[in-house]
This record gives structure tokens, sequence and C-alpha cells, in this order.
């Protein structure tokens, strides 16, 4: 059986998706960032980047969000447009963009203007302008289609269900949405699928610490206790 390493974060939140989608069996192990599961040496030998998520396939270890779905799509056939070998190219490219683009970015610029010790304004201006570009290009590819890849879901799909949520805190507007239509047209779809509410419940079923203490801080944010370079 499937083990999977999670907490209710975004990353974490778009493997609950696949898992969920396609009834593979699975544990569900939670690991709490903010309680420095993370940094403890058991799950440091699962993931050496000591992040979530993660899973275990029985010998096989696979950490990195979208490296999961890429994986548990092959394992199954699934939601990666298997009889378009034609179109691999494409989803390929748009997986990367997310993991490598979508989810950094969006990630560094929460980080720049509501956590950050300092207030470095081009940084925070740099990650907005680069997390709304990146939201900016999804939104415009799924104006061409109902779904990334066009009529298929696939997992291009999940591994934006997992941070699209965000995108009002991310760019700290709350009706960001109405710049995105099509964006909020495909999570009003996913977030209907019953999968999709599986998923969320089990985001919900452990009880995470929700304080961001001074512990919490410094498991999650070492950087900004550790010596800077010079
Ligand atoms: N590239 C990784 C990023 C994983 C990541 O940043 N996970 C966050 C949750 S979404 C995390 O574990 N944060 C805790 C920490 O940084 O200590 C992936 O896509 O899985």
């Amino acid at each position: 059986m499937i083990e999977f390493f999670f907490n209710a974060a975004p990353n974490p939140l778009k493997v609950a998706l696949f898992l969920e989608e396609s009834a593979l069996e699975y544990r569900a192990t939670p690991i709490d960032t903010k309680r420095g599961d993370q940094h403890k040496t058991g799950y440091r030998q699962i993931n050496p980047n000591a992040k979530v998520p993660a899973i275990r396939d029985g010998e096989t270890i696979v950490f990195d969000s979208n490296a999961i779905l890429l994986y548990l799509a092959e394992k199954t056939g699934k939601f990666m447009l298997k009889d378009a070998p034609n179109l691999r190219g494409v989803l390929l490219s748009w997986l990367m963009f997310i993991g490598t683009g979508v989810g950094p970015y969006s990630g560094q610029a929460f980080h720049f203007r509501n956590i950050a010790p300092e207030r470095l304004p081009y940084a925070i201006k740099r990650y907005h302008f680069e997390a709304n570009r990146h939201w900016q290009i999804i939104d415009d590819r799924l104006k061409e289609g109902r779904y990334m890849m066009g009529d298929t879901y696939t997992i291009v799909d999940m591994a934006i269900w997992g941070w699209a949520p965000r995108i009002p805190y991310v760019l700290a507007e709350d009706t960001a949405f109405d710049r995105f239509p099509n964006i909020r047209r495909l999570m009003d779809e996913l977030d209907a699928r019953p999968a999709a509410n599986r998923a969320l419940k089990l985001s919900q079923s452990h009880a995470f610490q929700a304080e961001m203490d001074d512990t919490a801080m410094r498991n999650m944010y070492p950087q900004i206790f550790a010596p800077g370079p010079d």
C-alpha cells in the first residue's frame, strides 16, 4: 500500500487529489511542518528536501509533488493522456511550468510580503510580478479549453487545483479571481468533484499546529535565524 506523507498545504493537496481520483489504496501519515516533523531523521530519509509531500510505494520513494503526480499517472495510466503520446511533451511542459514557476513564485510572493523579517520592496515587487504573470499564463491557457490539456482532465489540472485557492493571498487581492475567470471556472468544476471533497477532508483530518509560534518559525524558515553569507 502507498504511504502518503502530507499536510494541508498546496503541494500535498495535489497528490491527495490524485490518490482520491484514482482510488489507489493508501495510508496517510501527517507531517506537521510547524512542529518540525519534516526535519526528523526518519523523514529526511524519505524526503531529503525536508518538505511535504512524499510517498513510499513498496521499495520506491518519490518526493516533490509534480514528480509524484507523474509517477502515479504512469503507474496507473490515468490522467496523463496515455493514448495521445504526441501530447506528452505539452503535458510535461505545463507540469514543469507549474512546478518550477507557478508554485515557487507564488510561495516567494507570499513569503516576502508576509513572512520576511524585513520589508524588501524589490523582492516583493519581483515575486508579485512573476506570480501574477504566471497565473495570467495559466488563465490564458484555460481560455482555450476546458482543461489545461484541452478536453481531458489531467495531472496538470490537479497541480493547479492545489495552488489556485491561494491566489488571493499570494497576490494580496481579495478579488483576484475576477481577473482570472478561467481559473475560477476550473476550480469550481474540480471543487465539485467528490474526490476533491475527500482530498480536502483528508487535509483537515489531522490537528496540524495552527499557531506560527517561534518554534514553527524556526522549523519552517530556518534561514531567518541563520547567519548570512556576509
Ligand atoms: N518542490 C516541492 C516543494 C514542497 C514544499 O515546499 N512543501 C511545503 C508545503 S506546500 C513544505 O513542506 N513546507 C515546510 C517547510 O518548508 O519546512 C514540491 O512540489 O513538493
